[in-house]
């Protein structure tokens, strides 16, 4: 039986006209620059500018856990990139990222400054600048990248496949919303099965792996993204559910993960990060409230 309400696609696509999904407004099909303006630049060597989506949260836990771990160069200034006013796509950010998405980071200690984007790329880089969280030694560094990688391609499928289709398409379908949640509960069980045998995702030891992988897993779990823990029966992957309590502990990670947020009570939003004493600030303001 054919469906009255299908989609027949044209011969040659072109965007569509006036949609009202929460994306719709700023996507387009080329990229590059939209218009002319600097990025800012801080007083620290790294300069991030992000906001605090999994994505972003994964590199400010990896500054904050290199910062609790004594390493003083990793200081670093973070500037808001407000995603839906379309500030990823100024001719700055676009020539530090040419795919216009956050997070993005130049080390200004560099003899000539170094861009990354890519928040793997970022977590790789940092960990092998400051030499801290992935191990040296090739089989366990593999292991280690391992997950990492499959961290970045599986992300897409929870966020653009399931998020989207769940929470921010304009109506609710049942072939994708079918299509991704089978996914994002497979990776779920893939995660879980990982950390019934073994502590951290790369192993024994925590690392980047894990800083990748937390902000998604952990927005799932506490419905901090989609609001769909229940529906999909998220408590039933407990070594999961262990594995985000025991990181979500960490001091670093309650410190990283609200830098660049736009969320929540005003007070306990931190725009922006400078020095550590704004992130101190941030967390006494969402304490008293
Ligand atoms: N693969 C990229 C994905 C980054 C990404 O999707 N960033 C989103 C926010 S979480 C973004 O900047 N979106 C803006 C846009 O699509 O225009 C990474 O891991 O860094």
């Amino acid at each position: 039986m054919t469906d009255p309400n299908a989609y027949i696609p044209p011969e040659v696509w072109s965007p569509p006209q006036n949609e009202s999904g929460r994306f719709s407004g700023i996507n387009r099909p080329e990229a590059g620059a939209r218009f002319e303006a600097e990025l800012p630049r801080g007083r620290h060597p790294l300069q991030l500018y992000s906001l605090a989506t999994p994505n972003g949260q994964k590199v400010t836990i990896m500054l904050e856990e290199l910062l609790a771990a004594g390493v003083k160069e990793a200081e670093y200034d973070a500037h808001l990139i407000r995603i839906m006013e379309e500030a990823q796509f100024s001719s700055g950010f676009v020539a530090i990222n040419p795919n216009s998405k956050i997070p993005a980071m130049v080390d200004y200690s560099e003899p000539t400054p170094v861009r990354v984007f890519e928040s793997g790329a970022i977590l790789l880089y940092l960990a092998e600048k400051f030499g801290r969280f992935l191990p040296a030694d090739r089989a366990a560094r593999t292991e280690a990248l391992n997950w990492l990688f499959w961290v970045q391609g599986s992300a897409p499928f929870i966020g653009g496949g399931f998020g989207h289709f769940y929470a921010y398409a304009p109506t609710k379908q049942e072939y994708p919303i079918n299509r991704y949640t089978m996914e994002t509960k497979r990776l779920l069980d893939v995660l879980d099965r990982r950390l019934a045998e073994e502590t951290y995702l790369g192993g024994t030891e925590y690392g980047i792996a894990d800083m990748a992988a937390w902000p998604w897993f952990a927005g799932l779990m506490e419905n901090r993204v989609y609001q769909a823990a229940k529906f999909l029966d998220a408590e039933r992957y407990t070594h999961v559910r262990r594995w985000v309590d025991e990181v979500g502990a960490r001091p670093a990670v309650q410190r990283g993960i609200i830098v660049n947020s736009t969320n929540g009570d005003e007070a306990g939003q931190l725009h922006e990060r400078h020095d550590a004493s704004d992130i101190d600030a941030a967390l006494a303001a969402r304490q008293a409230g």
